[in-house]
């Protein structure tokens, strides 16, 4: 499996909830390697352009009042064959759906409200990358260069 860079977001709530630490623990514990990180408030235009395919949905006005409502956690994560792993982990979008030990499934009570965002294919990852981290942001290391390991 291909090494891959994948785009994901700790949503509005996740810092009011003090779970942070928890989640990105989880995504570790995974395997993931995080290359890129930051806590950032997200704009009206900027949450509009990330759920742009998404423009004509009914629920597309309270997707963007919510994604721009708090601080969320941008990250880029890296790992063997990470964009559908990542969404495994995250587990189902209809939390009715999302399995329990996924983190939707463990942490969400409505689909509006679901958590964390992962990209969802090659094409997205790239995209959404690129509208959160410019390239200087995004720090790629390697395991065992560190020489306290
Ligand atoms: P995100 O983008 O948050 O990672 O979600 P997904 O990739 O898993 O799912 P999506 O793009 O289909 O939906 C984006 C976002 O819209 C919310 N949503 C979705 C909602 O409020 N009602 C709905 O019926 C659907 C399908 C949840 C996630």
């Amino acid at each position: 499996m291909a090494k891959e860079r994948t785009f994901t977001m700790l949503k509005p709530g996740v810092l009011s909830r003090r779970i942070v630490g928890e989640l990105i623990s989880r995504l570790e514990r995974k395997g993931f390697a995080i290359v890129g990180a930051k806590l950032m408030r997200i704009s009206r235009p900027l949450a509009e352009k990330h759920y742009a395919e998404h423009a004509d949905k009914p629920f597309f006005g309270e997707l963007v009042d919510y994604i721009s409502s708090g601080p969320v956690i941008a990250m880029v994560l890296e790992g063997d064959g990470a964009i559908a792993r990542l969404r495994s982990l995250c587990g189902s979008t209809r939390v009715e759906d999302a399995a329990p030990g996924t983190i939707r499934g463990d942490y969400a009570m409505h689909t509006g409200l679901n958590v964390i965002h992962a990209s969802d294919s090659p094409a997205s990852a790239e995209r959404e990358i690129g509208l959160f981290f410019r390239p200087d942001e995004i720090v790629g290391w390697k395991d065992g260069n560190d020489p306290w390991i």
